[in-house]
């Protein structure tokens, strides 16, 4: 696979002070192929207007390849209809959106929001934000020392209280691929709507969310090889249906007047204002070069670069590997004795090295695992055995200059 990759990443064949790129940040964002680059520039070059709203032929050809993207997207994840994808600006603003339009208003004084330990802050503070205004509460789903979720506690939680289950699909720092279908089964069980958090699934699974039955499920374009600026909130037509917006604007109207104004149908409705057309269209892209490479590869590829790179880091002295559930996207993270992340990602970098050190909007995970922050080396498809020595090396150059 990774000959045929490579190439379309021209990012990837710079230096960085004088060594060759070992690019293993895909975890904060993947970098976009030649394909994707090319879509958003031809679509300026030749098709550029607003969406839904001129007659004119330039306008209805954006908005054609616009809607060919929902279709793409919803295709992509097996939704049942295209109505289902609202296209957003980010996973944050997906949860922020099912947040103010879908769960406040349900929400009352003593009810439940059940989220997980592992959570990044996109999945947390929303719910936060909703819970103080309405006395709700905030339930956390522990995670065990191997990184796996605690799934009899989840069970536990689960009450007639529970108004959302908000669940990673898999942790940006641990790599954890949660048991996200057995939750959504439990959850239902007690009558209880799923939201999925997906923004490190979707670029290294196949996600069916007619098989998942969630509620709900949130991704960015830019961590799967798309640009920066857009979201997807897929969402059960019958529940979207249901919600009220909670931004108002252009576009998203059937009728305005003095007295009151009438929305239009789903997915328009939370799509208030011009959108961000080109991102759309990237993404498109984007979907096309998964669907290219097949996912069933990308998953399998990058599974063998995690096993390389999981053997490699235990071989070093003093390295401890934070999360090691059986199962696992290609995200490793780590700390190094007597040194701080913020330290080896410094002497990495020079060595060429992009990796993310800190705690990576998940603070509450790093006071689980006991630690300040971590290292994270996060694999995506262009990523080969070359990078995983280049970062082994790396790190015994750290160990040295701190010995
Ligand atoms: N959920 C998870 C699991 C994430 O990893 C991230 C971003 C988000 C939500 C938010 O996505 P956004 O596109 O709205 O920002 N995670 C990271 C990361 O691990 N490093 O930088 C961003």
């Amino acid at each position: 696979m990774i000959e045929q990759v490579i190439n379309d990443f021209p990012i990837l064949k710079q230096e960085i002070r004088g060594k060759r790129l070992a690019y293993l940040d895909s975890g904060a964002t993947a970098q976009k192929p030649r394909q994707v680059i090319d879509a958003i520039s031809n679509f300026y070059l030749a098709d550029n207007s607003n969406v839904h709203r001129g007659v004119h032929a330039l306008s209805e050809r954006s908005t054609a390849l616009y809607e060919g993207v929902r279709k793409k997207t919803a295709d992509f994840i097996n939704a049942k209809s295209s109505k289902e994808i609202v296209f957003v600006k980010s996973t944050t603003e997906a949860i922020n959106l099912v947040a103010q339009s879908y769960l406040k208003p349900l929400l009352n004084k003593g009810d439940e929001i059940l989220i997980s330990e592992m959570a990044h802050h996109a999945n947390i503070v929303p719910w936060q934000l909703i819970a103080k205004e309405k006395g709700a509460e905030l339930k956390v789903i522990p995670v065990l020392d191997c990184g796996e979720l605690d799934i009899d506690k989840a069970h536990a939680l689960m009450t007639d209280r529970t108004k959302l289950l908000a669940i990673t699909h898999v942790s940006n720092v641990l790599g954890t691929i949660n048991p996200v279908k057995e939750l959504v089964d439990m959850a239902h069980a007690k009558s209880i709507p799923v939201l999925i958090d997906g923004a490190q699934a979707v670029l290294h699974q196949k996600v069916d969310v007619q098989d998942l039955d969630c509620e709900f499920y949130a991704f960015s374009s830019h961590k799967m090889y798309g640009p920066t600026g857009v979201g997807v909130l897929f969402g059960k037509y019958e529940i979207l249906d249901s919600m009220t917006p909670y931004q108002g604007g252009g576009d998203m109207i059937m009728q305005v007047s003095w007295d009151k104004t009438e929305f239009q149908a789903p997915p328009t409705r939370f799509e208030a204002g011009t959108p961000n057309i080109a991102g759309v269209i990237g993404l498109g892209a984007a979907i096309e070069y998964i669907n290219d490479l097949g996912i069933d590869s990308i998953y399998q590829y990058e599974q063998e670069l995690l096993t390389y790179a999981t053997e490699k880091l235990k071989t070093i002295p003093g390295l401890r590997i934070i999360g090691e559930a059986n199962h696992k996207a290609a995200v490793v993270s780590f700390v190094l004795d007597g040194i701080h992340p913020h330290d080896i990602a410094t002497i990495l970098d020079v060595e060429g090295i992009a990796v993310r050190a800190g705690h990576h909007c998940a603070m509450p995970l790093m006071e689980r695992f006991k630690v300040p922050a971590t290292v994270r080396a996060s694999m995506a498809c262009y990523n080969s055995k070359e990078d995983i020595d280049q970062l082994v090396a790396g790190i015994k150059k750290v160990i040295e200059i701190f010995s």
